[in-house]
């Protein structure tokens, strides 16, 4: 189903990607969806599933798939990012998506850090999140995305869950990729294990994750 996985060991991006491919198998539509890739670990997955994949710059993937989805209507085109692309040097591209409703699909794997370049904080570093950058902790409240998206654009879907969520995961992609094929906006964010950046292994790694569940709600909005 997918080639030998460049992430450490026990990172939630695979989890993300594995249950993409799986409804796109499903939907027998691997071969009209085409995945853009965000620097950031999202590079990571460039050969990993067996479908098409787009390499992009830092926070330009949403643009880059806009593009690509003009030019190819009748494709599936994600975005598939890290917070810091989609919320940090990528907000400006994702908002304007977003207003203008491009029907694209945009996957945020939330990790609360930059996770690539060595765990520094991001605008979903959370208050009192020691990292590298903060380590007295986070000082404001994070970013949330679905959220701040919801006041520009009623049409889209958006929806956050969390990999250890897996039947949210595949049902909010799954609405998603609907909303694509309608014509619509839509992004799903995923909150994802860092272990490597966190700092933490085995059980403490899934109360980390559940912790963030209290600044980012789960559900759709
Ligand atoms: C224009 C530009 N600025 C900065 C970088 C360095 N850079 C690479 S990955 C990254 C952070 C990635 O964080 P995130 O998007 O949250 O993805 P993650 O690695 O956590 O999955 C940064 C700052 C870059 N590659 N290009
Ligand atoms: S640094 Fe974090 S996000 Fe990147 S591959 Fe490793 S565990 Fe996954
Ligand atoms: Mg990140």
């Amino acid at each position: 189903m997918s080639k030998d996985s460049k992430f450490c060991p026990g990172c939630g991006q695979p989890i993300i990607l594995q249950t993409l491919y799986r409804i796109l198998q499903e939907q027998k539509s691997e071969e009209k969806a085409v995945l853009g890739l965000d620097i950031g670990c999202a590079l990571l997955a460039w050969d990993f599933l067996p479908i098409n994949t787009f390499q992009t710059h830092h926070g330009r993937v949403t643009a880059t798939m806009v593009g690509f989805k003009r030019g190819r209507p009748d494709s599936l085109s994600f975005a598939y990012t890290g917070d810091g692309g989609a919320y940090a040097i990528g907000l400006q591209s994702l908002m304007w998506a977003a207003m203008r409703n491009d029907p694209i699909t945009v996957i945020v794997a939330n990790n609360s850090v930059y996770g690539m370049t060595g765990g520094q904080t991001a605008p979903t570093t959370m208050k009192g999140q020691v990292t590298d950058t903060s380590p007295h902790g986070g000082e404001l409240d994070p970013m949330t995305g679905p959220e701040l998206l919801r006041s520009i654009n009623k049409k889209a879907y958006l929806a956050r869950t969390a990999v250890n969520e897996i039947q949210n995961v595949k049902m909010y992609l799954t609405r998603a990729i609907e909303t694509q094929r309608q014509g619509n906006f839509s992004l799903v964010e995923v909150l994802s294990f860092c272990p490597t950046n966190w700092r933490v292994k085995g059980p403490a790694m899934i109360e980390f994750l559940n912790n963030m569940k209290e600044p980012f709600k789960m559900g759709e909005f």
